[in-house]
């Protein structure tokens, strides 16, 4: 038994006094055997990245095709059936295969190292969360290539199309069981190692920021990905035990499904942001030179966020037929959410106000998220009032709304991360000129891209249709010219992160000089066993 993962020293806990691991200290096997069986939460926080990039770049590559069909009227390039495939599994593959598995990865590596931890609580479990992964990712890549193609009925699954699809169907139902059991194990694991494992001194409201926004994410992860579990097994059920929870000609109801799935999709989205709240908060005091505005307000925003998402999930379904005082009810929760995320957004501003700026490649990111997912938060509360969104619901501006908040949000504060802590990760300093041109190309394309689907969707075009009228011609074609540039642009982020693995700069304990949190005591990269002796917060 491998003595580090079974018994990391708990400061404080009568039982487990903090151990001298001196005598074991031992690096990483080599070869193969390092990544497979790896119990380190950096190796393994390393996995999850690389899983989570290569699924960004095959979901990009499917929205490559959608906007390459997209870009003239007509149909092209694919068939319809095909062109729904892609659509769904683009949406699928980013939001399971790239974003979520991306922000464990942050959780991983920097949960620890924030906290003084040696590593994570369970790192038996953490190695299996990873490596299940990749067996979901190949179901869902596969499912391309079976009769009928992959499941084509958008990545929210609705029946009764999805009732009414071949073994690409089951095989992704089968994949997403895969990846939320992923999730809960690694949710189960970051709950733990915050609650029981921070370095003596460190109480929860000294916790960096980052570590509450995953704590919180993770609680919102134990409670939602079972009710998607639920979701799919009663479809699976359907379709092929003669259960009719969701067919109507067998009593049941189609509705009872979009009620179950957004019940986990709204607070999911949040499971999506709230890190990269805490990524945000972390980057903007460290170039600002200044402590975060509002520390103890940004904790209560972000656990109000995420116990008023248990209460809108309706708001996606104000075209189904409910009752005013239902679509009343929705509309309002909804609209309280902009409280919160108000304040958030103000002390982000407050932290820059008056503080000594500088703008290297993460900052670049950070303060585009804050600009960029406003925009989407604002285009959302547009969405939120139920006479617009029923115009509104199913065109393009929908997907505006949420590629602001996904790609400028979500995935730019990954890129932000991933710029701030590569340094500490690899020894090395990244190409700054490299990084600064892979943020104004990526910046100026995503703007191009999707802001002019807000008017492609206020004058009507609908959203996962191949071919539409011509007067959205030129519009189209804009975001498909700006979808390549896009597309082309993460090629470069790829290439900055191989170099700045491969060599550099060294990068020195603490490159950041305004950085104050615990990673930045350690060296660059930290020893493959660090805090093995807790450190002490004041
Ligand atoms: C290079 C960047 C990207 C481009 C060009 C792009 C483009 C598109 C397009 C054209 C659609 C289909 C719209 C439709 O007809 O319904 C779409 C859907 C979608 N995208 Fe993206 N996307 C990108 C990145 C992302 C990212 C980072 C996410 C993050 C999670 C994401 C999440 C989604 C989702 C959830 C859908 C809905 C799928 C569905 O309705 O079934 N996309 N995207
Ligand atoms: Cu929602």
């Amino acid at each position: 038994m491998d003595a580090h993962s079974a018994n990391p020293a708990i400061p404080g806990v009568p039982g487990h006094p903090p151990r001298d691991y001196a005598e074991e200290h031992h690096g990483a096997p080599g070869g193969l055997r390092r990544w497979l069986t790896s119990t380190n939460h950096k190796d393994i926080g390393t996995l999850y990245l690389w899983f989570s990039f290569a699924m960004f770049l095959f979901a990009g590559a499917l929205a490559m095709l959608i906007r390459a069909e997209l870009a003239r009227p007509g149909i092209q390039l694919v068939d319809p059936a095909v062109f729904n495939q892609l659509t769904a599994m683009h949406g699928l593959i980013m939001i399971f295969g790239a974003i979520m598995p991306a922000f464990v990865g942050f959780a991983n590596w920097m949960v620890p190292l924030q906290i003084g931890a040696p590593d994570m609580a369970f790192p038996r479990m953490n190695n299996w969360s990873f490596w299940l992964l990749p067996a979901a990712g190949t179901l869902l890549i596969s499912s391309f290539f079976v009769p009928g193609g992959a499941a084509a009925a958008g990545w929210t699954m609705y029946p009764p199309l999805y009732m009414q699809g071949g073994i690409a169907y089951d095989m992704t139902i089968l994949a997403i069981h895969i990846l939320g059991l992923s999730s809960i194990m690694g949710a189960i694991n970051i709950i733990v190692t915050i609650l029981n494992m921070r370095a003596t001194g460190m109480t929860l409201m000294k916790m960096p920021l980052f570590v509450w926004t995953w704590l919180i994410t993770a609680y919102l992860l134990v409670a939602v990905m079972p009710v998607l579990a639920c979701a799919i097994t009663m479809m699976l059920t359907d379709r092929h035990f003669g259960t009719h929870f969701f067919s109507a000609a067998g009593g049941g109801d189609p509705v009872l499904f979009q009620h179950v799935f957004w019940f986990f999709g709204h607070p999911e989205v949040y499971i999506m942001i709230l890190p990269a709240f805490g990524i945000v908060s972390t980057i903007l005091p460290t170039f600002a030179r200044k402590p975060l505005f509002g520390y103890t307000s940004m904790v209560y925003a972000v656990a109000s966020i995420a116990f008023l998402s248990f209460l809108v999930w309706a708001h996606h379904m104000f075209t189904t037929g409910m009752p005013a005082a239902g679509q009343l009810f929705f509309m309002y929760t909804t609209m309280l959410i902009a409280v919160p995320t108000g304040v958030k957004v103000f002390n982000w501003v407050a932290t820059l106000w008056r503080g000594s700026l500088t703008f290297e490649t993460p900052m670049l990111f950070a303060i585009a998220f804050v600009c960029l997912f406003t925009i989407g938060g604002f285009s959302g509360l547009v969405l939120a009032l139920v006479p617009v969104d029923i115009q509104l619901q199913d065109t393009y501006y929908v997907v505006a709304h949420f590629h602001y908040v996904l790609f400028s949000g979500a995935a730019m504060s990954i890129m932000a991360g991933v710029y701030y802590w590569l340094p500490k990760w690899t020894g090395h300093m990244y190409n700054e000129a490299l990084g600064k041109t892979h943020f104004w190309l990526t910046a100026i394309a995503f703007n191009v891209t999707f802001f002019p689907m807000h008017f492609l969707g206020l004058a009507g075009m609908p959203r996962r249709i191949p071919d539409y009228a011509l007067q959205f011609a030129e519009f189209n074609l804009i975001a498909s010219l700006g979808a390549f540039v896009l597309g082309a642009a993460q090629l470069l982020f790829l290439y900055n992160v191989i170099s700045c693995i491969r060599g550099g700069k060294p990068a020195g304990a603490k490159p950041w000089e305004g950085a104050d949190t615990l990673e930045w005591t350690l060296s660059s990269p930290p020893p493959y066993h660090s805090f093995t002796t807790p450190p002490t917060v004041r």
